[in-house]
């Protein structure tokens, strides 16, 4: 497999992190024709210093016709916190939903591994095309089963948020991230642009969503901690959910 991050951050991720990492690039390489996608100047690769604790932050980034980007971002917090973050932001002239996936690793093994379609268009629910699919997936089941915050309204039914209890749990949420993650690809290249009209519903739907993901306190303060307030504010505009248009 083709290796997405060269430097020694790799070799200091939580494995989960790395596997999913690989294989999410993996399928866009296999799926989409990408382009690079050009992140605001020096925030490609960040460190900065968490109480004494190093923030290594190390970004791929890229676009395609149907998405304007691709974000996959993994992240090393002192010797204990690691996360994987990754969202697809369609192109909002394409009926695309936003493809989200976090896991974050802790001491104790991964507390937090979430995956989802998100819906953006203005009813708010996810098209056809994406539940026919969606529905052809074995029901997952797993041991532990978070709870959302108030902010995640954003996410659809189909939205899996837990901590895995052991490496066959870590394994079945792999595939199921990756099932999603391909399903997500086949409509998106299979799909035709909407009318202006619709678009602005999509690009509504698309400005939602990072509207309520911005409210997340726990991302914001290791941000913070790390970097300050206002590099924390900039990050989470700029990089982690910035606004379309
Ligand atoms: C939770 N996100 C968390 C947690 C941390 C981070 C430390 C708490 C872990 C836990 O409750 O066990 C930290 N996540 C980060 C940081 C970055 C990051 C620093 O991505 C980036 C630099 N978050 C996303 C995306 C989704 C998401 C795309 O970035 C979903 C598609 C979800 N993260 C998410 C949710 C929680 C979380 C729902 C739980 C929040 C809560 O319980 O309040």
């Amino acid at each position: 497999m083709t290796e997405v991050f060269k430097s020694d951050l790799k070799k200091r991720l939580h494995p989960l992190i790395n596997q999913l990492g690989e294989e999410i690039v993996a399928i866009w390489r296999s799926h989409l024709t990408l382009s690079p996608f050009q992140l605001p100047e020096e925030l490609g690769y960040v460190e900065g210093k968490l109480e004494g604790e190093r923030l290594t932050i190390q970004n791929c980034c890229y676009q395609s016709q149907e998405f304007r980007k691709m974000h996959l971002e993994l992240a090393k917090v002192g010797e204990n916190l690691d996360i994987l973050h990754c969202v697809m932001f369609p192109n909002s002239a394409y009926p695309l939903a936003m493809f989200g996936c976090d896991i974050v690793a802790g001491k104790k093994g991964i507390s937090a591994a979430i995956v989802d379609l998100s819906p953006t268009s203005t009813d708010k629910t996810l098209s056809k095309a994406y539940q026919e699919k969606l529905l052809t997936l074995k029901n997952p089941n797993f041991s532990d089963v978070r709870e959302l915050p108030p902010w995640g309204d954003i996410f659809s039914p189909y939205c899996l948020f837990i901590r895995p209890s052991d490496n066959q749990e870590e394994q079945k949420f792999v595939q199921r991230v990756t099932d999603f993650l391909k399903i997500h690809c086949q409509i998106a290249t299979e799909s035709q642009p909407v009318s202006p009209e619709e678009k602005l519903g999509y690009q509504a739907g698309q400005k939602n969503y990072c509207q309520q993901q911005q409210k997340n306190d726990k991302t914001r303060r290791i941000l913070e901690k790390a970097f300050g307030i206002d590099w924390a504010e900039t990050y989470m505009n700029k990089v982690l959910f910035d606004i379309p248009e």
